[in-house]
């Protein structure tokens, strides 16, 4: 009868707004405004995955996460949905039922891991979860503000104690002394520095924690710390699709800049050459890394198995760097780092990133196997190892991280002695060019072959490929976003007229 009265208390204060739901793209992605009762009753849900796992937390932000820091498996994604659209007098009958799909003992002890972020409307969201936890007698750890992957790796750590101190400090701890391992082995002058665009998010106050750790190895001067809204005219989006810098930046020369977003999760990077805007996206950080690590490995003697994935909206300039001059395999898979992160698992070392800058670098099982039983011919093999096995502490293994991801960008820089513009040269991107279209139903569209191709409506993949077959290095290709009611058009080619000229005759055809 207790937590019969406890679920009907939370309830009554968070009631249902009987609206419907979706999950969009590793979450429900709506306002803030209408998501007290799903947040509520994800925090009762959250409990629920955790018993399945036995008693190993699970979190939430609003991406929901599994207990080993990844996101959540898919059935438990069609629970979510279930649960967030029932009507409350529904609600506890809809967890029974899951509970027992899933052959989940409700006697079993739960925890809940919630953080938030730097915006308004947190505290009410993180009290919503508390109150679901509350209602089916779990315990509810709350965080504060925390970046997206810090909460990842902070389940992660908490259920495999092998992955670092399941603490806020621990993470900065892991990553820094990485940092400085790696960073005794080059030969740069220091401190390096760079300027950092946080997105007015949480990755503000959440990187300026970590820097004084690295005092006298790594310096960066922060912008857009939030002193204005969340992403409003600078983040990484913006300075992706934009292609230009952030607001409240300015930079000369070949001076090295960073973007992170608002949940400190995507990271692209950016100079001037000759007075030009250059990007170098999340592209350029996967052939960077997978050039790098692939080196470090053939010093070390190892056969790691590296291969890169990427997307559809990955540069056809990269895909043809990656094959054709480094040699690495390229897989492709469907937007969404869960999609990128499952495919990265069947390389040793799965290095996943979307253009957009969102991905980490996977050292699978197998592959961690042969760095721990290696043995080294020669102290420079050894050595070789050894780095390679600091990248694994560096890189966050759980999410693409922001944080962790520029540090490891910063890392091989200074190891490989390379400039920003030699970075930049090691391939040419085409130009591309991506726009959002207003349908009535996005859904009419679907796709496969990783979204490169349209299945439905008919015809349309027909004249999508009429457009590109007169498009010199023409690549085109429409779907329906899974975080926003649009279609999304991407365009390449030989030059930036033709680009933009194809994505618009493109999207002229989605109508
Ligand atoms: P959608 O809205 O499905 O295109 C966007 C990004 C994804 C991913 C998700 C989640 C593009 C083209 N799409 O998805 O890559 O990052 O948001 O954040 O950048």
């Amino acid at each position: 009868a207790g937590s019969i009265s406890k679920m009907q208390a939370g309830l009554n204060a968070h009631p249902s707004l009987g609206l419907t739901y979706t999950y969009g793209t590793a979450g429900f992605r709506t306002s803030a405004d209408i998501l007290d009762p799903v947040m509520f009753r994800l925090g009762a849900l959250a409990a629920l995955r955790s018993r399945a796992q036995e008693s190993l937390p699970a979190h939430i932000s609003t991406p929901q996460v599994d207990p080993m820091g990844e996101m959540l498996q898919a059935s438990w994604e069609a629970h979510a949905v279930e649960l967030a659209n029932c009507a409350d007098e529904q609600v506890e009958a809809t967890l029974k039922s899951i509970a027992e799909r899933e052959g989940v003992d409700m006697t079993q002890q739960a925890k809940v891991m919630v953080g938030s972020d730097t915006r308004k409307s947190s505290p009410a969201l993180v009290q919503a979860v508390k109150d679901g936890c509350l209602a089916v007698g779990a315990h509810c750890e709350d965080f504060g503000n925390l970046t997206t992957p810090q909460l990842h790796y902070l389940v992660r750590a908490h259920n495999d104690s092998s992955f670092g101190e399941p603490t806020e400090a621990g993470y900065y701890a892991k990553h820094a002394a990485a940092f400085k391992r790696l960073l005794a082995h080059a030969n740069v002058s220091l401190p390096i520095k760079l300027k950092v665009d946080c997105a007015n998010g949480v990755g503000a106050p959440k990187f300026a924690a970590l820097l004084p750790l690295l005092a006298g190895v790594f310096e960066a001067e922060l912008c857009n710390q939030g002193e204005g809204p969340l992403n409003e005219k600078c983040g990484a989006d913006y300075v992706k699709v934009q292609q230009g810098a952030p607001s409240n930046m300015t930079f000369e020369g070949d001076e090295r800049c960073a973007s992170f977003d608002g949940d400190a999760d995507r990271l692209v990077y950016y100079f001037q050459r000759a007075g030009q805007f250059c990007l170098l996206d999340g592209d350029r950080i996967a052939s960077l890394a997978a050039g790098y690590l692939n080196e470090l490995a053939a010093a070390a003697g190892l056969s790691l198995d590296l291969g890169v994935v990427q997307t559809a909206y990955a540069n056809g300039g990269s895909s043809n760097f990656l094959q054709n001059e480094a040699k690495v395999p390229v897989a492709f898979a469907k937007t969404g780092v869960k999609h990128l992160h499952h495919k990265a698992l069947d390389f040793g070392v799965g290095v996943y990133f979307e253009a957009n800058g969102h991905g980490t670098v996977l050292f699978n099982d197998k592959a961690l196997k042969t760095l721990e039983k290696a043995e080294y011919a020669t102290d420079s093999a050894r050595q070789a190892g050894a780095m390679l096995g600091d990248f694994v502490q560096l890189i966050n293994q759980t999410v693409g991280d922001a944080i962790s991801d520029l540090l490891m960008v910063e890392a091989i820089l200074a190891l490989k002695g390379m400039s920003t513009e030699q970075w930049a040269a090691m391939y040419n991107d085409l130009p591309n060019r991506q726009l959002k279209v207003k349908v009535a139903d996005r859904t009419v569209i679907t796709t496969t072959d990783a979204e490169r191709i349209c299945v439905t409506p008919a015809g349309l993949q027909d004249a999508i490929n009429e457009l590109v077959e007169q498009t010199p290095q023409g690549r085109s290709f429409v779907r329906p976003s899974g975080t926003e009611d649009v279609v999304r058009v991407y365009a390449e080619a030989d030059t930036r007229e033709n680009a933009d000229k194809l994505a618009y005759a493109v999207a002229n055809k989605v109508f």
